[in-house]
């Protein structure tokens, strides 16, 4: 009998052998075996749905399997979501699974500076033994996690508690801080809690739509479509520096100058104040502050707004005008608000524009921040970076007592300070302070803002240890240990999309050789590392499904009314809250009908500020603004996954390029699909030249997917979110290499 054979009949009696501890080999059955687990209900030949493992929007794909190995998708019909649809990166989703770079066995690094493979016990015992001395020689402080908005719900939640309660570090946060963080401080300060308001069924309730920094014909395909569905032949408005894809199908596009949407939206209130076209009855009954709010922008006159937003002052009246016009008018922004040095203050000024005109709690209105990942939302409620578990938090004494009581833990080992931000982690690493790295689910040495300083401060570590699917990733190339981690559809847990809708991962495929479920790799490490008598309870996604609902109760995400997995994938997904005791009526469900709040006298709160200059403004040696963000519907940030498809693969530029207007192209002497060079203050890069009239004169734009985009950004932060302010820095596009 071969090796791999003999442990595969290992694994098969120990996972028949009911009950049986939990060992290595039995997790390793979620992989090498993948036989006889599978549940009942997928016989062959049989379909099964579930939520799609890209972005924010949360489809659903209808698995069709056959031998008990999924072997092909098609949009589900019947989910409150898509109603049939998806995108390519959706109808290719199984592809990337079967992609030759899947890592298929841990892998460390040796001596020589070579990556080796390595059995499971190897990596687990190098893991608890290198982290455990920095810790001890560097203090509690010296490791720190970076996680993700796209692993499920109770697997982040494991992360969180295994590394906080578990390993005992402090500092943890995700690839939300890039993405989200802007929209869950406005959040929080505006209405108390981070509780994106609205349901899908608004987009075609609105009778006005406004989105502001949001390109969803590109990053959010399905979701655009809801708003094709809209019958009340909508005023769809976008406000956004770029003439981008959903600006070309809007019915008004604002192309403002790059970072003065703050003063566009005080100016706008300016005006609906003037007019007294605002809401008296909903200010008073519901608000705090408006009073204060009005007086700061008594300044921001429709003359002073043109001047600096570079838009018409016909323009400012029109707009505000229509949103005085709109019976339903909602508001939605995505990174060109969240990813700014004054993002969260942008975020609210739009929160105001919703509170001060009513427009909010009533079906086709809101002020809503759309999400990313397929699990934003579950990293921002449950992954305990920033807050404790369930949007607890870690400053407050009844908090710790409560969720340490729910766990049956010592509350002492719950951490009473706040972790760092990420950049504030990435500053530590600059100054020696950590040592220790664990990356999961994301790929900092490509996302992260600055690269060319990143690779360098990552040298700084002793110990990087990177999980994920793949090991050819940019950030899987520096690590120290690589842990093979199993992808969607390769194991089960929930994931919480953009309304709040809970959906669910299922295990249709099985994971390549050793790769295991990124459940398991946390169990494993509890047993390495000596605390799981912590997590007796946490035996599956499932088990741990049921702590977190515990520990949801009572909170604005209370979910204790959500019975299991099965109600959730009967009902096609349940949005939170969903607290016991409510029937499942109503499936499209929005909050702040009643007009309560979270904050405790249940009013929400007008928050203003002045405004901030921009971090690097544009010279004569670097005359661009540089714009990034996302370049098609077919790539996925960092490309591990879409770019292992043959068909993606043929929607987008192989090559890196930069988007520059024609009148500027013909002034640098610039022909279309030339090689030109784009320079930072942090370094020089080749592109194609992509001559597009979309971007206005002085502007270029950069796609994130290419690696070396971020090597040219530059490294500044909103200071309340400290999220990076990915979208603007000063730029130069020329034919000089040097
Ligand atoms: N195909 C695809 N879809 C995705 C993703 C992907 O990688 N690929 N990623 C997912 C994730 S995690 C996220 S967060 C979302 C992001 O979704 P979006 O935020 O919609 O995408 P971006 O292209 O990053 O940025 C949106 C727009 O902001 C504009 N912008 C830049 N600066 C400003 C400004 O100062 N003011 C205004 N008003 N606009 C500005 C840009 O021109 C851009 O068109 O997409 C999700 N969906
Ligand atoms: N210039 C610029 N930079 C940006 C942005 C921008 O607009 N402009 N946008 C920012 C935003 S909004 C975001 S969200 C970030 C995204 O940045 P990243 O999070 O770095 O991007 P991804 O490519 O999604 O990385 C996810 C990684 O997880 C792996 N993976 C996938 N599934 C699993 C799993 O189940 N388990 C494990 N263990 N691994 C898995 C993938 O192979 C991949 O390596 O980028 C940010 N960077
Ligand atoms: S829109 Fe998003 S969730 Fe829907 S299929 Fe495309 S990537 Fe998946
Ligand atoms: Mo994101």
């Amino acid at each position: 009998m071969s090796e791999k054979n003999r442990l595969i009949k290992k694994i098969k009696d120990l996972v028949y052998q009911k009950d049986g501890p939990f060992t290595q080999e039995l997790a390793l059955e979620s992989s090498v075996v993948g036989l006889g687990k599978l549940p009942k209900r997928f016989l062959p030949d049989q379909t099964t749905d579930m939520v799609c493992g890209f972005c924010s929007v949360g489809c659903a794909l209808t698995i069709h399997i056959k031998e008990k190995e999924a072997v092909n998708l098609t949009p589900t019909l019947d989910y409150p979501v898509n109603l049939g649809q998806a995108c390519p990166k959706g109808w290719e989703a199984l592809t990337p699974l079967k992609a030759p770079d899947r890592a298929t066995t841990p892998y460390l690094r040796v001596p020589s500076g070579k990556l080796v493979p390595v059995d499971w016990d190897t990596a687990l015992k190098t893991f608890v033994n290198r982290f455990k001395k920095i810790q001890q020689t560097y203090g509690q402080e010296s490791i720190a996690f970076l996680s993700t908005g796209q692993i499920c719900t109770e697997e982040m939640a494991y992360l969180g508690a295994l590394a906080k309660f578990g390993m005992g570090m402090i500092h943890g946060d995700g690839n939300t801080r890039q993405c989200m963080a802007t929209a869950v401080v406005a959040y929080k300060q505006s209405f108390g809690f981070d509780a994106p308001p609205y349901t899908y069924k608004d987009f075609e309730k609105s009778d006005v739509l406004v989105f502001v920094g949001a390109n969803p014909c590109i990053a959010h395909p399905i979701m655009w479509e809801r708003v094709y569905r809209n019958p009340h032949n909508p005023e769809i408005i976008v406000i956004d520096p770029r003439k981008t894809e959903t600006a070309m199908a809007a019915t008004k596009h604002y192309a403002l100058v790059p970072k003065t949407d703050l003063t566009l939206f005080y100016g706008l209130a300016h005006i609906l104040i003037e007019k007294e076209w605002i809401d008296k009855k909903y200010i008073e009954n519901h608000t705090n502050g408006f009073e204060e709010f009005k007086a700061h922008v008594q300044k921001f006159t429709p003359e002073y707004v043109s001047q600096v937003t570079g838009l018409d002052i016909h323009q400012i009246y029109e707009l505000a005008s229509i949103i005085h016009s709109g019976k339903r008018v909602s508001f939605w922004w995505t990174m060109g608000v969240n990813q700014s040095y004054e993002g969260v203050r942008t975020a609210q000024a739009l929160i105001n524009l919703a509170l001060m005109t009513g427009n909010i709690g009533k079906p086709g209105t809101g002020a809503n921040s759309i999400t990313g990942q397929c699990n934003a939302m579950g990293s921002r409620l449950f992954s305990n970076t920033t807050n404790l578990l369930g949007g607890h938090d870690f400053l407050n004494p009844h908090h710790c007592q409560k969720v340490a009581s729910i766990l049956g833990i010592d509350p002492e080992l719950i951490p009473k300070q706040n972790s760092l931000a990420y950049d504030e982690i990435i500053e530590k690493i600059v100054s020696s302070k950590i040592k220790g790295l664990w990356v999961i689910a994301t790929n900092p040495a490509h996302s992260w803002i600055n690269q060319n300083e990143f690779r360098q401060i990552i040298t700084n570590l002793e110990f990087l240890v990177v999980q994920d699917m793949y090991y050819t990733t940019e950030t899987a190339k520096l690590a120290d240990l690589i842990l093979p981690a199993a992808g969607w559809g390769e194991k089960e847990g929930t994931v919480i999309n953009s309304e709040r809708r809970i959906g669910l991962f299922k295990r249709i495929a099985k994971a390549p050789g050793e790769a295991l479920a990124d459940f398991y790799i946390f169990k494993l490490i509890a047993q390495y590392w000596g605390c799981e008598k912590l997590f007796e309870e946490w035996t599956s996604p499932e088990a741990i499904f049921q702590i977190l609902k515990r520990i949801s109760k009572g909170m604005p995400c209370d979910i204790t009314g959500i019975k299991d997995y099965k109600m959730i994938d009967e009902a096609r997904g349940i949005q939170w809250p969903f607290p016991e005791g409510i029937e499942l009526k109503n499936n499209e469900r929005r909050l702040f009908e009643d007009g309560r709040y979270y904050h405790a006298d249940g009013k929400a709160r007008f928050i203003f500020e002045n405004i901030r200059s921009s971090p690097e403004p544009t010279d004569e040696a670097y005359p661009f603004v540089l714009l990034t963000g996302r370049g098609s519907s077919s790539q996925w940030h960092t490309q591990t996954r879409t770019s292992k498809s043959a068909i993606l693969r043929t929607m987008y530029s192989k090559d890196v390029y930069v988007e520059i207007n024609p009148t500027d192209a013909q002034k640098i002497n610039i022909e279309q699909n030339q090689w030109v060079f784009v320079a930072t203050r942090r370094g020089k890069i080749k592109a194609l030249a992509s001559i597009v009239p979309t971007v206005k004169r002085g502007q270029i734009f950069m796609p994130m997917h290419y690696e070396e985009t971020n090597k040219l950004t530059f490294p500044a932060f909103d200071p309340y979110s400290r999220q990076p302010s990915y979208k603007i820095c000063a730029a130069n596009v020329s034919h000089n290499p040097y």
